[in-house]
């Protein structure tokens, strides 16, 4: 029978219905930012309610991370949860079904590692959108880690102590758009680039760079066949040109493919599906 699948991101929240790598179904709304867990679960179960009685499980995915069924935020700056938020329980008590739960970005790389462009083999996923997350897949496992940070390359440690996604990602864009004197969210800072303007193509330029030196540095560490990258912003016209010319100055012996995640979208709800029935949580 078909999986809830669930993924709640800093900017929207999907539910689908998952049957293998076929999505039934789907249903989107944008996360209530001013909100806290209990309304993002209320909009999940609104999105959801059509569907109830024909799922036996459920997997979610979040951003944020995820440990022994509690759920936190790394960066609050991405979405706003609280410390150790009950998600198993909370999940269990709203949709009464076996629960898999897992940070978004691990789960949009299992699902292109498994059904896009992974390919299956060693696989790097980042994500560049509202914040900037990550997945490993090593000989065919998904690394979560100890306490399932693991892939959480937004979170290195840049210059003074700064957040790699604090240089680089949608939020950094607008804001940085902000303090430039421009308004909008990150799809106003690409259309302005597009238009020509400067100070966008600047600032897409400069996050398109970091993530090159990112892409640099994953190749060191895990060597993989490919680094898939996704995200609203990582998707969108122009910005893997970008980080390609970017790459091509950084030193040649260490060399990356780089591939747009196939799956779009639908990555990490197609990715918590696959990993649903092996139970994990
Ligand atoms: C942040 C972090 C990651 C997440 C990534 C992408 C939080 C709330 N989130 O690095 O867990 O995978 O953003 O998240 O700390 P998205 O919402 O942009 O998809």
């Amino acid at each position: 029978s078909p999986t809830l699948a669930i993924d709640i991101g800093g900017t929207k929240i999907l539910a689908a219905l998952v049957q293998g790598e076929e999505v039934l179904a789907s249903e989107t709304v944008a996360t209530s930012r001013s909100g806290g867990p209990d309304d993002w679960l209320a909009q999940v179960a609104e999105l959801a309610g059509g569907w109830r009685g024909s799922y036996e499980r459920c997997g979610v995915t979040v951003t944020g991370a995820v440990h022994d069924g509690f759920w936190s935020a790394m960066n609050p700056g991405t979405l706003n949860i609280p410390d150790r938020y009950p998600l198993a329980k909370q999940i269990a008590s709203i949709f009464q079904v076996p629960a898999t739960l897992c940070n978004d970005a691990q789960a949009a790389a299992w699902g292109e590692y498994c059904f896009g462009a992974g390919n299956r083999e060693d696989t790097v996923f980042l994500t560049i959108s509202t914040g900037i997350g990550g997945g490993a897949v090593v000989n065919g496992k998904l690394l979560q880690g100890r306490s399932g940070i693991c892939g959480h390359f937004g979170l290195l440690l840049s210059d003074s102590e700064t957040l790699l996604e604090d240089t680089a990602s949608g939020s950094w864009i607008a804001a940085e758009a902000g303090r430039r004197g421009q308004s909008g969210q990150a799809p106003e800072v690409f259309a302005a680039a597009a238009r020509g303007e400067t100070w966008a193509d600047e600032l897409i330029t400069e996050s398109a760079s970091h993530i090159a030196r990112l892409c640099h540095n994953l190749q060191l560490i895990f060597d993989p066949a490919v680094i898939v990258i996704g995200g609203g912003m990582g998707l969108a016209p122009g910005y893997l040109p970008r980080v390609q010319t970017k790459l091509k100055t950084l030193p040649a012996r260490v060399s990356s493919t780089l591939a747009r995640a196939a799956l779009g979208a639908n990555a990490g709800v197609l990715g918590i599906a696959a990993l649903a029935p092996q139970g994990r949580t």
